[in-house]
């Protein structure tokens, strides 16, 4: 544990490797390992890449991550597919595509499958990031697949979001989508060779009218596949993050993160005990039968925790 701790925090890749392994599967050691790498969080900078699948969101990742290396900087990026457990395809595809970097020492990359969680992001995931972040990865790039509830939560954390968008997928669908418009600080328009990228942006752009934030997102063009507007995303990002930074919005970021990780392990944790103590699936029969309110069978289930409600 000792040799696993300090090489992880030297930035060893086994150590690394191992580290994930253990929390990833809830193995023994785990709260020690988060107990130690904790306190030295917080020092990288995260980066969510979303968008619909097919968008060409991991051959941008793949394209961002050559740039980051170019300025120096190591780089960690978890890509969470939750269509996986079942297909194994996407995973695959995202190793594929980012194979350039596997003997490449300043670039882990971990493919992750999100587990289903109702009303809260895969807490495995950002403790991965924590372990990222403990072992000394500049940037740390989230790359999640559309817009669910885990994508918008898991994005939430990050200090800057890339929505990515591509033309041809019913423009008006893909913006009006729940949940884009509020995670997104950047959007990328990839496969900008294609017909109706102009008219993509230009939609994009009647709809940032409209929107009253603090700092109105950027639009960019990219090819992914060609290296196109790399240069000039990755400089959005950036100046993004100063931007952030500068507006004090950080700390409130920082508040919201942990908000998400505490609410992530309160899920868990009660529904854990819930489940353990059985009569929980006959609780939701009789939700389903209709013979009780959701509210009542909560009551019923928090007493069977000795948590009585107040009225
Ligand atoms: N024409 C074109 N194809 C692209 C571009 N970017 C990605 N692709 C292709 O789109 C497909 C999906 O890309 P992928 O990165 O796996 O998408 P993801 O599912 O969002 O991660 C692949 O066949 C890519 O080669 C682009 O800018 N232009
Ligand atoms: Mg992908």
């Amino acid at each position: 544990m000792e040799d696993l701790v300090s090489g992880l925090l030297a930035g060893k890749v086994r150590s690394l490797a191992k580290a994930i392994t253990i929390v990833e599967n809830d193995l023994p050691g785990k709260r020690e390992i988060l107990q130690r790498v904790y306190p030295r969080t917080g020092n990288a900078y995260l980066l969510g890449i979303t968008g619909p699948p097919g968008a060409g969101k991991s051959t941008l990742t793949d394209k961002v991550i050559a740039h980051l290396r170019g300025r120096g900087k190591t780089v960690g990026v978890i890509a969470v597919d939750p269509s996986s457990p079942f297909s194994g395809g996407a995973i695959l595809g995202d190793r594929i595509r980012m194979q350039q970097h596997a003997l490449d020492d300043g670039v882990f990359i971990r493919s992750m499958a999100t587990r289903s969680h109702l009303g809260g992001l895969a807490k495995n995931t950002v403790d991965v990031i924590h372990l990222f972040d403990a072992a000394g990865k500049d940037v740390i790039i989230i790359e999640t697949v559309g817009v669910g509830q885990d994508e918008v939560d898991i994005v939430r954390i990050a200090q800057t979001t890339v929505v990515v968008m591509v033309p041809g997928l019913g423009d008006s669908v893909q913006i009006s989508k729940a949940g884009v418009m509020e995670i997104a600080d950047i959007f990328a328009v990839n496969k900008a060779d294609r017909d109706g990228a102009e008219k993509l942006v230009n939609e994009l752009r009647a709809m940032l009218e409209m929107v009253k934030s603090e700092i109105k997102p950027e639009i960019f063009r990219t090819v992914a596949t060609d290296g196109v507007g790399i240069e000039e995303l990755v400089a959005g990002i950036f100046a993004h993050g100063r931007r952030v930074e500068e507006s004090g919005l950080v700390a409130k970021k920082r508040c919201l993160q942990a908000e998400n990780e505490l609410k992530a392990y309160i899920y868990d944790m009660i529904m854990e005990r819930i489940t353990s103590l059985g009569g929980y699936d006959e609780i939701v029969r009789q939700v389903a039968a209709k013979k009780l309110t959701p509210m009542t069978g909560v009551e019923k289930l928090f007493a069977g925790l000795g948590i009585a409600q107040e009225e």
